[in-house]
């Protein structure tokens, strides 16, 4: 990659406090002379967990989600200006679990981004297409039309508060990854959208991870790609080891 890359784990709903701590200090001095950006998502629950033992460190803390409304009747959520309050960082938007189970569409995913922005938080904005539309030869509309819907009414500069994780669908949780090659492919197919939209310094600026079962073994060859600036970590941030091991290839 030619920018600074963002190693990013998401937790989903995995680890209690205890649990949390545990791995929160295994990782720390493991990732301590990272040359890349480190950021944790974790549950809502380990959140103020995650922010006390990441002070002075050069981790970030984010979040899984926000919902798009500052306050009101919407039992169950937490809204942005919540997180932000807390020392929250991050921000995961549009993950392919929350776009599959919990409804979520490109338009609410647009809400929620835009209400992160305003809270100012940096969102990590999940995009990626089914393993279906990849057969069907769609892979760049779909994945382009994600992403221009979800970035309506975002400014060149806000962008700058954007990071944009690509992740095939049928490679999340499957132990499939998608080659260096197809990760680079969309990738580039990204910025290029990004190109149209905003020009291109801002398409060389913005950073766009991979996702989808990225691990220590595959990390490099990944990450080696011109368009790949990061990766989105799912199982293999659940171990310090194995995450600091993605950290050191990024490095
Ligand atoms: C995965 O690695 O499977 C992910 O979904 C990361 O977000």
């Amino acid at each position: 990659a030619l920018r600074k890359a963002v190693i990013a784990g998401n937790w989903k709903m995995n680890k209690t406090r205890p649990e949390a701590k545990a791995l929160i200090e295994e990782l720390k001095p493991l990732v301590a002379d990272a040359g890349c950006d480190v950021v944790i998502c974790v549950p809502y629950t380990n959140l103020e967990t995650a922010l006390e033992l990441t002070k002075g460190t050069n981790i970030g803390v984010g979040a899984e989600n926000c919902h798009w409304a500052k306050s009101g009747a919407f039992t169950g959520e937490i809204s942005a200006d919540m997180l932000a309050e807390m020392g929250v960082q991050y921000v995961v938007i549009g993950h392919s679990e929350r776009r599959q189970y919990f409804g979520e569409t490109d338009v609410t995913v647009n809400k929620r981004v835009r209400a992160a922005l305003d809270a100012g938080l940096t969102v990590i904005l999940c995009v990626g297409e089914l393993l279906e539309q990849r057969e069907q030869g769609v892979t760049e509309e779909i994945v382009g039309m994600q992403t221009k819907i979800a970035l309506q009414g975002v400014s060149e500069k806000e962008l700058k508060k954007i990071i944009i994780a690509y992740e095939p669908v049928w490679a999340i949780g499957t132990g499939k990854t998608a080659t260096a090659d197809q990760a680079d492919e969309v990738n580039g197919c990204i910025r290029g959208v990004i190109a149209k939209l905003y020009g291109k310094a801002a398409a060389d600026a913005v950073t766009v991870q991979y996702g989808g079962s990225m691990n220590a073994g595959n990390a490099e060859e990944l990450l080696n790609k011109e368009h790949v600036d990061g990766g989105l970590i799912g199982g293999a941030s659940l171990k310090a080891p194995d995450f600091a091991a993605i950290v050191k290839a990024a490095s």
